[in-house]
């Protein structure tokens, strides 16, 4: 639970009369969703069961030949991947030989459903790019501008322990905002923040109970074809 959701259910007398902020603007083009997926976790969880079974966690390599930390894998009709030739989508997942496995329908619907409350209409993700972190995991700085149609937004959906997520902007240097993402967030990036640098800092250990054994996943709905 992050902080902000403890400290409302805590307070009883204000509660029913300050709900939740339902939607909160970080910056110009990005737009916080409080716990817009928390009733829907444990089942977008299961959802990812078959999708794991298919196309199973691994860890990529960067281009420069290190071996990512983060485990990945990908549903939809393309796939991020990254290997010693570069970063790139590919309809094949290079494991298998095969097409990655179909999109649940319930992770796209979502993702559709929360890019419209935040004023992103008519979004059809059809990559979704899983990150699996344990505890000790980071993400570096990066840019993401692979995706063919920069002005579609990223949709992130934060799954099991709270996140320390930075943002910055085009520029790798330069000031940046750190936020607590929690589970069942939902973060979309639009705009001009659809090419800020970003990056993931560091997991807090302990702080949710909904994936088996901890840590956090991340799943994140792109417009890439
Ligand atoms: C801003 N994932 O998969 S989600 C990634 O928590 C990635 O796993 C992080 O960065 C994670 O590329 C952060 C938030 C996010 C995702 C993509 C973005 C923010 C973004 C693309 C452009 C701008
Ligand atoms: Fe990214």
């Amino acid at each position: 639970m992050t902080t902000r959701a403890r400290l409302r259910r805590q307070d009883p007398l204000t509660q029913p009369l300050l709900p939740r902020a339902a939607l909160e603007r970080i910056a110009a083009d990005v737009v916080l969703l409080p716990g817009a997926a928390s009733a829907a976790a444990a089942a977008l969880l299961a959802a990812l069961d078959p999708v794991i079974a298919a196309a199973p966690w691994r860890h990529m390599t960067t281009p420069g030949g290190a071996r990512m930390s983060v485990a990945m894998t990908n549903c939809g009709q393309v796939g991020w991947v990254s290997d010693r030739r570069g970063y790139r989508y590919d309809a094949i997942d290079p494991d298998s030989g095969l097409a990655w496995p179909r999109m649940p329908e319930a992770l796209r619907a979502l993702a559709t459903h929360a890019a419209a409350t935040a004023g992103f209409d008519g979004f059809e993700p059809d990559a979704c790019l899983v990150n699996r972190y344990a505890p000790g995991t980071r993400l570096s700085l990066h840019q993401d501008r692979n995706e063919r149609d920069l002005a579609a937004p990223v949709v992130s959906v934060s799954l099991g322990d709270d996140a320390i997520f930075r943002i910055g902007g085009a520029a790798w240097r330069g000031p940046a905002k750190s936020l607590k993402l929690g589970s069942g967030d939902v973060v979309m990036f639009g705009g001009p923040a659809r090419l800020a640098y970003h990056g993931i800092d560091r997991i807090l250990p302990g702080t949710s109970t909904l994936i088996p054994g901890g840590g956090r996943i991340n799943l994140t709905l792109r417009r890439v074809t």
